[in-house]
């Protein structure tokens, strides 16, 4: 028995994503169940993970289900404690799961007005005062997270934790969008368009299913301004469920 991973879309689902890094960037095994959203589909899938009713949703080796990304982050930090989801430095961990908190419940002006599709990239996005004093709330965290644990690297609290996990869609708003950020907040969303479990999202994204208009913006579109997404192909037999290690030049992605 191993867990089971409900996500729906990859290009437009951002705690799908989140709840996916949880698995991949800290090297732990998960089934993975997809499923699209606003598609009568996502019920019936759903059905299978009660009480669930939102992605992603985790199923436990025992059955249990869990259903939103911060006990999903609480629930494989307790069962791998040698994984490294939160920092092993109290102070550090302290952060980490501050960060991680404020992610989860704040920062509605910017998720509404920038909904995380991968598909696209605006030559802007029009921000509106409440968008500019979100990124501004985010860029006073990450300076306070890096200047309280000393961290020097890509990432906030030292490695990459789930802290950074959760910040991975903001990062992908920031890029898409072109949302104005310092010098120091777009490297850290550089670090996170390049880093291998994010790549691997991303191009998996641009072929999983069709487009979902619902996400499209009327704004001016420019290049994708990241990495090179690696070339992928949509395979229509599952041979296996989980993910496989990263290729070095192709993914494969087995639908159904
Ligand atoms: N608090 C939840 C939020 C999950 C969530 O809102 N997921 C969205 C997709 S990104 C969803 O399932 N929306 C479908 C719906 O609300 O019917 C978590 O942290 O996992």
């Amino acid at each position: 028995m191993t867990y089971t991973l409900c996500i729906g879309d990859r290009a437009y689902s951002s705690w799908s994503l989140r709840g996916w890094l949880l698995f991949q960037a800290f090297g732990i095994d998960t089934k993975l169940v997809t499923t699209r959203l606003y598609t009568p589909g996502f019920a019936e899938t759903l059905a299978q993970f009660f009480p669930a009713r939102t992605v992603p949703a985790l199923r436990l080796p025992d059955g249990i289900v869990v259903s939103d990304t911060l006990a999903i982050a609480e629930e494989l930090a307790t069962r791998h404690p040698d994984a490294g989801i939160w920092p092993s430095d109290p102070k550090a961990r302290a952060i980490a799961r501050t960060l991680t908190a404020e992610m989860h419940a704040s920062f509605a002006a910017l998720r509404s007005h920038c909904p995380m599709n991968i598909r696209v990239a605006y030559q802007t996005c029009e921000p509106p005062q409440a968008v500019l004093d979100d990124l501004a709330r985010l860029e006073t965290l990450w300076a306070w997270a890096r200047s309280e644990t000393g961290s020097s690297g890509p990432w906030l609290c030292g490695d990459y934790s789930a802290a950074d996990a959760f910040f991975a869609p903001v990062a992908m708003r920031i890029a898409g969008h072109n949302l104005p950020v310092s010098k120091a907040g777009q490297a850290y969303v550089t670090a996170h368009l390049a880093h291998p479990a994010f790549r691997r999202w991303r191009a998996m994204s641009l072929v999983d299913s069709p487009d979902q208009p619902f996400y499209n913006r009327d704004w001016p579109t420019r290049d994708w301004t990241g990495p090179a997404p690696l070339p992928t192909e949509l395979c229509e037999a599952r041979p296996r469920t989980q993910p496989a290690p990263i290729p070095a030049n192709r993914l494969h992605i087995f639908c159904g």
